[in-house]
This record gives C-alpha cells, sequence and structure tokens, in this order.
C-alpha cells in the first residue's frame, strides 16, 4: 500500500502538505477532491475525515486530517533531517507556536476574506477584512525581524503552511513592499525554492475562480 493524499488543489491547507511532500521528495499517490462538487461529503470520504476538509492523508490505513498535523507526521517519520520539524524542544516549539499562529490567525484571515465572495455575492472583498489581511502582515513582519524565517533562521514546515495562505492571499491583495519589506523578501526567497511550483497550479486555479467573482 501506499500513502494517498486528498487534496483540491485551490485549498491553501492542501498546498501546504503537497509543498511539504515536494521538499522532502516524497512518493505520494494524490486523490482530487472537488470541492466545487461538494465531493468531501461523500459517505467513502466522510469516513476517513469526520469534518470533510481537504488535506486528509492516508498512509497505508493511517488517517491524518488537518494540514499542520499532517506535516509535522510526515517531516516526522519520512524527513531524512529533522530541519524542517527540528526535534529540540526549544527550536519545536518555536515552529509550533508559528503553526498555531497560521492556524487561528493567518489562514481565518484569508478565509474570512474570500468567504463573502464566495458564498454571499459580494463583488469586492470588505475592508475590514483586508484590514485583518493587513494586520497578520505586520505580525509576520515583526516575527521576520527577530529571525530569517518565521520560527528560526531556517526553513521550517511553518514557513510552507504561511506560504500557501500570504501566496493566496497576493492574488487580490499584494504585500506592500514599504510597509513590509522582511515579509517581501521572505516571499521571494521561498517561491525560489523548487518545492514552490507545487503551489502554481493551485494558485492560478483559486485566481480563476475567485477574481471573476470582483468587479
Ligand atoms: N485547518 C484545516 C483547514 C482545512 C480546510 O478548511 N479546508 C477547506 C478548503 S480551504 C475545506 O476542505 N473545506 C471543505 C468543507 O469544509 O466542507 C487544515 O489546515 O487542514
Amino acid at each position: 500500500m501506499a500513502i494517498s493524499l486528498y487534496y483540491f488543489e485551490s485549498a491553501p491547507p492542501a498546498r501546504s502538505v503537497l509543498m511539504v511532500i515536494a521538499a522532502l521528495v516524497l512518493k505520494v499517490d494524490l486523490i482530487r477532491i472537488n470541492l466545487s462538487n461538494k465531493e468531501q461529503f461523500a459517505e467513502k470520504f466522510l469516513q476517513r475525515n469526520p469534518t470533510h476538509t481537504v488535506p486528509t492523508l492516508d498512509d497505508n490505513g493511517f488517517i491524518v486530517w488537518y494540514s499542520h498535523a499532517i506535516v509535522q507526521y510526515l517531516v516526522d517519520k519520512y524527513g531524512r533531517t529533522d530541519e524542517l520539524y527540528p526535534k529540540s524542544f526549544e527550536e519545536r516549539t518555536r515552529v509550533n507556536q508559528m503553526l498555531f499562529f497560521e492556524t487561528s490567525i493567518l489562514f481565518p484571515s484569508l478565509a474570512r476574506a474570500v468567504r463573502p465572495v464566495f458564498y454571499d455575492n459580494a463583488t469586492a472583498v470588505p475592508d475590514n477584512k483586508i484590514k485583518n489581511i493587513e494586520a497578520s502582515f505586520e505580525f509576520l513582519e515583526t516575527f521576520l525581524s527577530v529571525t530569517n524565517y518565521l520560527a528560526s533562521n531556517h526553513l521550517t514546515i511553518a514557513d510552507i503552511c504561511a506560504l500557501s495562505t500570504v501566496s493566496t492571499m497576493q492574488i487580490f491583495h499584494q504585500v506592500n513592499n514599504v510597509k513590509y519589506p522582511k515579509l517581501v523578501a521572505w516571499l521571494s526567497k521561498l517561491k525560489s525554492l523548487e518545492f514552490y511550483n507545487v503551489n502554481l497550479d493551485g494558485i492560478q486555479k483559486f485566481t480563476d475562480m475567485f477574481m471573476p467573482l470582483l468587479k
């Protein structure tokens, strides 16, 4: 049996896992769950993940859902080194801290911005949602003035999870170079890495779905 990832390329959390898989050079079977067709509610998928979200990983029958838990698991189990998710207690805590920031502040500021457009017929991202995104950018800029990457001076899974979210925000709201020079530099450094290629298809599909809805 193999490792399977249930994904939808437009979903940023799924793209975080795709990028970590690419960074680890793992062989994983990709199973597309088309959220636009509500395939996540199929009984077979709900048995694997009752919360009906992508990404969901099936490693020879061991099921993990929630992108942050999946990337932690993949590096712990399959990483040739622990660099992306260090085992040292303090370093790992710093990475976990940033993963919690990603899941509780950064990603929700994206989700809350796009929801009115996708689901409530809004034709622009509401100003207060843009303000939340800007607040997230300010946090990221502050983190990056302490260390070169979000959780340490080297790349970790925290950077990759944040990258999928920020690169999606950039579709409709650019990161200002003057206000956030460190964040802009971090983005361009990460986008030059080889694993970033697997993010591009999803960014394009998200753009194709989202931008025509704006006036
Ligand atoms: N915190 C979760 C979020 C996953 C999530 O919300 N995925 C969305 C797509 S971005 C989804 O699958 N939505 C389908 C649904 O809720 O039915 C993670 O990191 O995996």
